[in-house]
């Protein structure tokens, strides 16, 4: 069977948006609002457990501060507004690069005529500002579809996403390859039976990835070789198209 999609999480997978991008971003709508709420680096990788802005606020509030979330349900839309409001200029500013290995696999995979498209929980506009960030103004047209945000009800590490995408593609499961960062992100793409790879970042390196076809320290380049963490037999030390023909078939 043919490998007619790559699927692409965003977060920590395009690119390492977390740390210096989302976190930072939610740090300044917390300032610019009054509310004395600070998410230093290690609070906000145990933040990550929950994957969306709305969801992670609302999971804080609960498990770290121990009140009642209803408390802040007319507060918490507006934060996560304010929040995308920064995310979007913090990221039209070409602040954080693409992963390596990640332009050069968009453009051996738009050359071969696969299709390319964006599975993520985050926000759309903030999708649109780190492509734009990243592969400059038509860097929209590497992908023919962006799978983002509210329009599922329910968030990674649910299946939602990728079965919407996967209908919108009019593709099978079988079909296609996803590329994940995060054990949230395995579950949600294994629980719609898509064969993924995964790319660790400091955040999730130590988290499970069992049943990844492939798992590895980035996508690496020719010159510049990846760290191989699990499952390799095919010898090869960054992600090419080739290499994802081969795991798709196997
Ligand atoms: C990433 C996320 C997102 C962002 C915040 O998940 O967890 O929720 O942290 O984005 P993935 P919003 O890697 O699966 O895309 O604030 O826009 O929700
Ligand atoms: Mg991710």
């Amino acid at each position: 069977m043919k490998l007619q999609a790559v699927l692409f999480d965003v977060d920590g997978t395009l690119s390492e948006t977390e740390r210096d991008g989302h976190r930072v971003a939610f740090n300044m709508a917390f300032e610019e609002t009054g509310v004395p709420w600070n998410w230093d680096e290690e609070l906000y990788g145990k933040l990550l457990a929950v994957t969306g802005g709305k969801e992670r606020m609302h999971y804080y509030v609960e498990h770290f501060l121990k009140e009642d979330p209803t408390k802040y349900s007319e507060q918490i839309p507006l934060l996560h507004k304010i929040k995308t409001k920064h995310y979007v200029s913090l990221m039209g500013s070409g602040r954080i690069p693409l992963r390596p290995g990640v332009h050069r696999l968009l453009d051996e995979i738009k050359k071969a005529g696969i299709k390319i498209a964006i599975v993520t929980t985050t926000t759309p506009e903030n999708v649109y500002a780190l492509v734009h960030g990243t592969l400059g103004p038509s860097g929209m047209e590497y992908f023919d579809l962006v799978a983002a945000g509210d329009i599922v009800p329910k968030k990674k590490p649910a299946p939602d996403i990728y079965h919407y995408a996967l209908e919108q593609l009019n593709l099978k499961p079988e079909d296609t390859i996803a590329i994940e960062d995060s054990e949230n992100g395995l579950k949600s793409s294994l629980g719609a039976c898509v064969k993924t790879i995964i790319t660790v970042n400091g955040y999730t390196e130590d988290q499970d990835f069992n049943g990844a076809a492939l798992v590895l320290s980035d996508l690496g380049e020719p010159e510049n070789p990846a760290e191989i963490i699990g499952v390799n037999d095919s010898g090869k030390t960054y992600v090419n198209l080739q290499l994802l023909q081969t795991i798709h078939a196997g």
